[in-house]
Formats: C-alpha cells, sequence, structure tokens
C-alpha cells in the first residue's frame, strides 16, 4: 500500500496528480504543517523526519524528497509510461529534470522570494532566474514537454511550480501552451478535487 503525508496546497498536490497519473492504489493522510508567517504546526503523525511535505510510505518504507518519491513512484509504476526507465535514451534527461528541480530551479525560486538574487556565491553555485527560464523555455520552445513529445513525471514535478510561481517564467508562450496542456489533463482534475480533506 501507498501511502501519501499530504497537506493541501503544498509541495505534496502535485503527488496527489501524479498518483492519478499512474492509476496507483493509494490513500492520503491529510497532515498539518508549519507555514510562513508560523501558520500551522508540525504534526505528530507525519513520518516526515523535518514534518515536512511530501512524505510517501509503501510497505513500511519511508521516501522523502520530492525527487525521489517522482522518480520512486513512476518506477514503481512503469506500465503507466510517465517515468522513462533504465535503458531507454530519455532516462538521462528525465534524470537530470528531476535533479535539476530539486538542485536548481528550487533554490533559484526561493533566492528571488527571498530578494538575495545578487549573491554571488548563489549565482556562482546555482546560476540565476534568466539562465533558468532558458533552460525551460528552450525545452518548451521544441517539444510539448520537457522530455519531448511525450508527458512525464518532470512535468508533474515542474509543471507544478506553474501554480504558484508562474510569475518566474516568462509571459506568453510557450509556457502558456504547456500550463494550459497540463490543466487539461483529467488526473490534475482528480487531483484536484482531493487536495482538501473530505467534509466530516
Ligand atoms: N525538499 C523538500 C521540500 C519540502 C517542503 O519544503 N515542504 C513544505 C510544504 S510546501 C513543508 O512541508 N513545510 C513545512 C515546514 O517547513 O515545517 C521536497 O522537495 O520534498
Amino acid at each position: 500500500m501507498l501511502t501519501l503525508y499530504h497537506a493541501p496546497r503544498s509541495r505534496s498536490s502535485r503527488f496527489i496528480w501524479l498518483l492519478e497519473e499512474l492509476g496507483a492504489d493509494y490513500e492520503i493522510e491529510y497532515v498539518e504543517v508549519e507555514r510562513m508567517g508560523g501558520i500551522g504546526s508540525a504534526d505528530p503523525r507525519n513520518p516526515h523526519p523535518d514534518k515536512k511535505v511530501p512524505a510517501l510510505v509503501h510497505d513500511g518504507a519511508l521516501i522523502t524528497e520530492s525527487a525521489a518519491i517522482c522518480l520512486y513512484l513512476t518506477d514503481l509504476h512503469p506500465e503507466a509510461g510517465v517515468g522513462p526507465g533504465i535503458g531507454d535514451p530519455l532516462r538521462g534527461p528525465y534524470l537530470t529534470w528531476l535533479a535539476y528541480n530539486a538542485g536548481v530551479i528550487e533554490p533559484v525560486a526561493v533566492i528571488e522570494f527571498a530578494k538575495l538574487g545578487d549573491n554571488e556565491a548563489l549565482s556562482r553555485t546555482f546560476r540565476g532566474l534568466p539562465e533558468m527560464q532558458q533552460r525551460i523555455v528552450s525545452a518548451l520552445s521544441a517539444h510539448p514537454y520537457l522530455l519531448g513529445d511525450a508527458f512525464s513525471g518532470a512535468d508533474v514535478l515542474i509543471g507544478s511550480m506553474m501554480q504558484w510561481g508562474r510569475h518566474l517564467l516568462p509571459a506568453g508562450d510557450p509556457v502558456d501552451a504547456y500550463v494550459a496542456r497540463l490543466e487539461a489533463r483529467p488526473a490534475l482534475a482528480r487531483a484536484l478535487a482531493k487536495d482538501e480533506p473530505p467534509a466530516s
């Protein structure tokens, strides 16, 4: 059994989307997390060592970190065809996008949010917003999804950023067309309907 520890409107929302894309058998444990401004509190039921979301438990094994969860789930469900497997020529680009999201996109977004963009150590390590924009826009100008013609877990991980960080990428196409393509996916609509816990 797969259990996703999830807090509404957070980095775990995208994993409801991915689980729906995969047709996986899963359950959601809705937990509270601390949010910016001291809102909310850590939930003792959350198995994440830092009391963050997402956290995934599969048959007793705990998986944390969005890139790891994404890869774990798409590897677990190869039949869904949304994560190129070992031996597939797209495996390398797939891993690259997952790691790039964790190692560059997330830090660059936080650096922007914290207004630290003129710090040389940060820009030497991560580069900056223009380079990140260029990387994503050039992929989406060449083809409809990050990996090419086919949708993948990389689109869930990085595409979900558009829900809160659309302003981080240039206005208009190809990003708008990409967002529209993602928003048309039935699995995303099903996931959004499950984002909040059912009323009791
Ligand atoms: N590197 C983690 C980040 C997870 C993360 O920061 N989650 C936020 C929600 S969007 C959280 O749980 N915050 C609660 C807290 O800071 O205590 C990942 O990618 O999974």
